[in-house]
């Protein structure tokens, strides 16, 4: 079994709905078993700022899964989710971001981890403290070290 992190995110078709659907859906994963996730937060979307805000959330799985079999996966949910993919960090029902896997770095076509822009989203260092607090990402830099670097505002918890 390895240990990974998925980033959960959306800002379309009631995103608190979306976020709970994909966590209760996470828990049926095949080969994986959903250990535990964050809160709900409200984000201030990042990119295009003509869109909704964000509910993000961060969930820890351990998965037999490949890297790319849970991408896969991970993709397969976010297409029962009726996301369409129209402009680039555009608004979206749901998107599953494969944050981390174990301690690996894997850089091919489809695939980044861990995900390119992981230390610097406080929607997902934020969420990621709350269920790992001392986590050390690949390049040997603690979670706890990003936290004060990044800046929160815009970002809170949902009840
Ligand atoms: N891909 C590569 N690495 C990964 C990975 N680690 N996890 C590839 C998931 N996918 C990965 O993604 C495009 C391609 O990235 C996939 O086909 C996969 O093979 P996408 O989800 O289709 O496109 P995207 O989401 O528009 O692009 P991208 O670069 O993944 O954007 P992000 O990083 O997901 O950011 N603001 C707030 N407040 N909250 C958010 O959640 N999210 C985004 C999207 C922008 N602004 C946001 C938020
Ligand atoms: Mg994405």
């Amino acid at each position: 079994m390895v240990r990974a992190y998925i980033g959960l995110g959306s800002n379309l078709d009631e995103p608190i709905n979306q976020v709970n659907r994909a966590l209760t859906e996470l828990r049926t994963l095949s080969e994986s078993h959903l250990v535990s996730h964050s809160r709900l937060y409200s984000s201030t979307p990042l990119g295009p700022a003509d869109q909704p805000d964000f509910v993000n959330a961060v969930a820890c799985l351990d998965t037999s899964l490949g890297a790319h079999s849970l991408l896969d996966e991970l993709q397969a949910l976010e297409l029962k989710h009726e996301r369409v993919r129209i402009q680039h960090w555009g608004p979206r029902s749901l998107d599953l971001d494969l944050l981390l896997y174990a301690d690996h770095t894997i850089d091919t076509e489809r695939l980044q981890v861990p995900h390119p822009w992981l230390s610097q989203r406080c929607f997902v260092l934020y969420p990621l403290a709350e269920i790992a607090a001392d986590l050390m990402l690949p390049s040997g830099i603690s979670l706890a070290s990003l936290l004060p670097l990044c800046d929160a505002t815009g970002l809170e918890t949902l009840a």
